[in-house]
């Protein structure tokens, strides 16, 4: 991987040796947690309950080894087409070949930038300022690019290995034992940690509708699965404060101003090989800290909802636009699930595919026609 050559790792400058501690402590904490294994089902068939409740007591749970060898090769390959299709620059019509740019000509939000190492949304109004308080930002090597891009939405469109993932059995298994038989979509992305460039996402929660619903519980604002190409790491991992997401209130600004830094005390890093999925309640106090390790992270995001979290709703104006999300849209979104499970079906025919009850009685195949369709499909994004 060409990009990874480029910049030599660097350190944390004068919180270096507080980084460190923190990372190794962290990483214990992280193990002593009991919410890790492999995907496990009962003899009926259903996500065994053990797992069901350590996300829940938890507010994540890391799923080893759903990906295989041979997947995660798909990924990669898409991976690195996806990173030399990248405009040459940040507005640039073009990749660094001349060719038209990934993403020209989306009018769906798609590739964000940040400087190296930067913080683009912590401490800002951005995202409705959930993102509070700016993480330290570590400065990058001489010769560091002046912006890379560390978040791709709507990515789907741009890998049908991706496709592939969002299709998995398992995956949707567990989808569906948490969010429901009729769970919904939200949104998919791919995040990239750079070795030595990439972006810190500042400490968030990321439901913004129903904390004031007479029916808010621990689950209302769903979940994101987070797929590792190449594992991660309490260095460019995302940690997360365990049990947050159960609690309705929280001041991220006062636990940092109680830290004294943004090392949250409570907080754990998720650790992932190759091929490990993590589920994570979207409620919970997450983030990650900027990557001046030797190591990639590439996380495959895809995010779930309850139906009832969404239907008859209005929102947006965070990943998509306003709107009430009506039976129709619901529909019309949930198609790349369809598509999914298709894609899947015909790469790795060995398997039994999902079946997404909503769908019982539809077809869906993935071809050129439905490739030429999910163009900008992140448009009907379903943000809570
Ligand atoms: O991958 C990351 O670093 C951040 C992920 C995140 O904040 C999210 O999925 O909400």
């Amino acid at each position: 991987m060409s990009q990874a050559l480029r910049q030599p790792a660097v350190d944390y400058g004068t919180e270096e040796a507080a980084m460190q501690a923190y990372l190794r402590e962290g990483e214990q904490r992280a193990f002593a947690l009991g919410n890790r294994g492999p995907i496990r089902l009962t003899a009926d068939g259903k996500i065994h309950p053990d797992i069901l409740d350590a996300y829940w007591r938890c507010g994540f749970y890391v799923f080893e080894g759903v990906l295989k060898p041979d997947e995660l090769a798909d990924i990669e390959a898409d991976f690195k087409d996806i990173l030399d299709r990248l405009p040459a620059e940040k507005g640039s019509p073009v990749d660094a070949k001349g060719r038209p740019a990934l993403a020209a000509g989306c009018k769906a939000p798609t590739l964000f930038w940040s400087k190296p190492l930067g913080d683009p949304f912590g401490g800002t109004d951005a995202a409705a300022g959930r993102h509070p308080v700016k993480m330290f930002e570590p400065k990058a090597a001489a010769g560091a690019p002046k912006e890379v891009v560390y978040l791709i939405l709507g990515s789907l469109q741009f890998s049908e290995a991706a496709l592939r993932v969002y299709g998995h059995p398992d995956l949707l298994a567990v989808a569906a034992a948490v969010n429901g038989d009729d769970f919904t979509p939200f949104n998919e992305a791919i995040f990239i940690k750079e070795p030595g460039l990439g972006a810190s996402v500042a400490w968030h929660r990321d439901g913004v509708t129903h904390w004031n619903a007479p029916d808010w519980d621990q689950g209302t604002h769903g979940f994101n699965f987070m797929a590792q190409l190449y594992g991660c790491t309490a260095a460019n991992g995302v940690w997360v404060v365990p049990g947050s997401h159960k609690l309705n209130k929280v001041d991220i600004k006062a636990m940092c101003a109680a830290a004294g830094s943004d090392r949250l005390p409570d907080a754990v890093p998720i650790i992932c090989r190759p091929g490990d999925v993590a589920i994570t309640n979207r409620q919970a106090v997450h983030g990650s800290f900027a990557n001046t390790s030797k190591d990639w992270r590439v996380t495959l995001n895809m995010g779930f909802h309850r139906r009832k979290s969404v239907l008859g709703v209005e929102a947006g104006g965070i990943h998509n636009a306003r709107a009430v999300y009506d039976e129709a849209r619901i529909h019309e979104r949930a198609k790349l699930l369809g598509y999914a499970i298709d894609a899947r079906r015909k790469r790795f025919p060995n398997e039994t595919p999902f079946v997404y009850q909503p769908q019982v009685g539809e077809s869906y195949i993935w071809d050129a026609a439905a490739k030429a369709s999910i163009k900008d499909y992140n448009l009907l994004d379903l943000s809570i």
